[in-house]
């Protein structure tokens, strides 16, 4: 049987996944390195940045709309609430809801930072994105306390090579409003990526000595790059300003997502097959993983140059939401 030469499969079997190698300067990644993050400007622009925000916003509505006496277990199009307060929306698993937000997930630039860090190619295992407001109990009178966490542990989570750090789960978090000092960026514990003394311990020294904890301060279209064995937690909110953020998390291809990671597994989290169909051919190893656990490494030398093209975004196959929804 012939294909009809405008059929989209055609085309689409022909258009590669290309993304920068290395994705960082050599002054990024010694940040990385030395802090466990580097804040990386520019990446976004503030019309990006506006329609993600936005997006994010709509989609906080529609899945209050979709249950309105608990919000918790709405779902649009996939999407859910992993939090819903007043001052708080984490939503989560929106790749079928919006395009602006699914283009984040598959950003070659944003992925081509996050495979650097991971040595290797990626699968996304994560996609979320939070709306934060001062809590309407905050305490000022006190220093803050924040709710840090890491990901994964550092004897598992890492390796070296060519004397540089590699994490097996890694996080791009664009920040899609301008955070001043009092608009509650992420704050980490720099350095604690390597540091296996113990979570605890060192979360208590760095309460004495607060200076070891890192705020994000940037304009709005950075993105914080970090493994998940850093040490870190949302900071303090205390303007009257809305915080935006999203969040792709990568890991190597033979791993499992971790989208839902709150709930009860009680129903299957894997992707509807309509928004499945939608996967172009060179992005499916990215949303749906890799059959064999061939790792493909692939290591920089600090020396590396930064590779600055900007490569095109793989266009996704015709779908409508609501085959997307099935
Ligand atoms: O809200 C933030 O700034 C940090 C988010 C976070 O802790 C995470 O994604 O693990």
């Amino acid at each position: 049987m012939k294909t009809p030469p405008d059929d989209p499969s055609v085309a689409d079997a022909k258009i590669e996944f290309r993304r920068p190698f290395p994705a960082l300067t050599g002054a990024e990644r010694i940040h990385f390195e030395t802090c466990g993050y580097v804040v990386v400007p520019d990446v976004f622009s503030r019309d990006e940045c506006e329609r993600m925000r936005e997006a994010l916003c709509r989609l906080r509505a529609d899945l209050i709309a979709a249950s309105p006496a608990e919000p918790q277990r709405g779902s649009v199009r996939g999407a859910v609430f992993e939090h819903c307060m007043p001052h708080h929306a984490f939503m989560a698993n929106f790749h079928a809801y919006d395009d602006d937000l699914l283009s984040y997930a598959c950003h070659p630039r944003i992925v081509g930072m996050c495979e650097e860090i991971l040595g290797c190619p990626s699968r996304l295992t994560e996609l979320n994105g939070h709306l934060n407001s001062r809590p309407p109990d905050l305490d000022l009178s006190k220093p803050p306390d924040f709710g840090f966490h890491t990901g994964v542990d550092i004897a598992f989570g890492s390796h070296t090579h060519n004397g540089l750090y590699h994490c097996n789960f890694v996080k791009a978090l664009t920040n899609l409003t301008d955070l001043g000092p009092d608009d509650g960026g992420t704050v980490v514990v720099a350095g604690s990526h390597k540091l296996p003394a113990g979570e605890k311990e060192i979360i208590a020294a760095a309460y004495e000595d607060r200076s070891l904890i890192h705020q994000v301060i940037a304009p709005a279209g950075s993105v914080l790059l970090f493994p998940e064995t850093l040490i870190h937690a949302t900071g303090q909110l205390r303007s009257d300003k809305e915080r935006a953020i999203i969040i792709a998390a990568h890991s190597p291809r033979l791993y499992q997502r971790w989208d839902r990671y709150s709930h009860e597994p009680t129903s299957d989290p894997s992707y509807s097959p309509g928004f499945t169909q939608r996967i172009p051919t060179a992005l499916r190893p990215l949303f749906l993983g890799a059959p064999h656990w061939d790792r493909q490494p692939r290591y920089r030398t600090l020396s590396a140059p930064r590779d600055e093209k900007t490569y095109a975004a793989v266009p996704w196959l015709p779908g409508s939401p609501e085959d997307q929804a099935t």
